[in-house]
């Protein structure tokens, strides 16, 4: 209970970005004697991204020390707050990528041989055949035999991953993933 009554939120011992100096509205109120809804606004510090709404948050004390230590992990520019902000962005892009017509950016990183069969004629001809969702390729040569390329594409989510298997199921592909992430309207 320690932890969810701290006063600033951010015990990381860095300074916290999002915390005005003069709010003066550092003090955590939500966790009320039904052990909060963890949904109370206690204060309004407008800074550069405009409005910030302070919440508190109750969570197993395992748990907390497990998220600073993954707060530690990513260095001085992310406090427990920042970091909270990143996880709540990629749930929300992460289902709004899910629903049907949603646009999204892929960026979908494979490794190949290109001495394997056809495989650069292959990945040559499904990136032409949708060449309007294709922004952009970068081939490397990684060795004699072979390559990366990074494909970033963008366009409705399912036509995104079905390119992506296209390309992730051709033969000579030896490995890759797709990440998917917001085109900026969402974030
Ligand atoms: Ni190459």
């Amino acid at each position: 209970m320690a932890a969810v009554h701290s006063h600033s939120g951010d015990t990381s011992g860095r300074p916290a970005p999002d915390a005005s100096p003069d709010c003066g509205h550092r003090h955590l109120t939500g966790d009320g004697p039904q052990g909060g809804s963890g949904d109370v606004p206690s204060s309004l510090c407008g800074l550069d991204g405009g409005p910030l709404t302070r919440f508190s948050v109750a969570m197993p004390e395992e748990l907390l020390m497990r998220f600073d230590g993954l707060v530690a992990r990513r260095g001085v520019a992310k406090n427990r707050s920042e970091l909270v902000r990143d996880l709540v962005r990629e749930a929300l892009i992460r289902e709004e990528a899910d629903q049907p017509g949603a646009e999204v950016m892929g960026t979908l990183t494979i490794v190949y041989g290109h001495h394997s069969g056809d495989v650069q004629e292959t990945l040559h001809r499904i990136q032409h055949a949708h060449f309007g969702m294709i922004v952009s390729t970068t081939h490397v040569h990684l060795d004699e035999h072979n390559c990366l390329e990074v494909i970033i594409l963008r366009g409705e989510a399912t036509e995104v991953r079905i390119i992506a298997d296209q390309i992730l199921g051709t033969k000579g592909v030896k490995n890759g993933g797709l990440v998917i992430t917001t085109t900026g309207q969402m974030i």
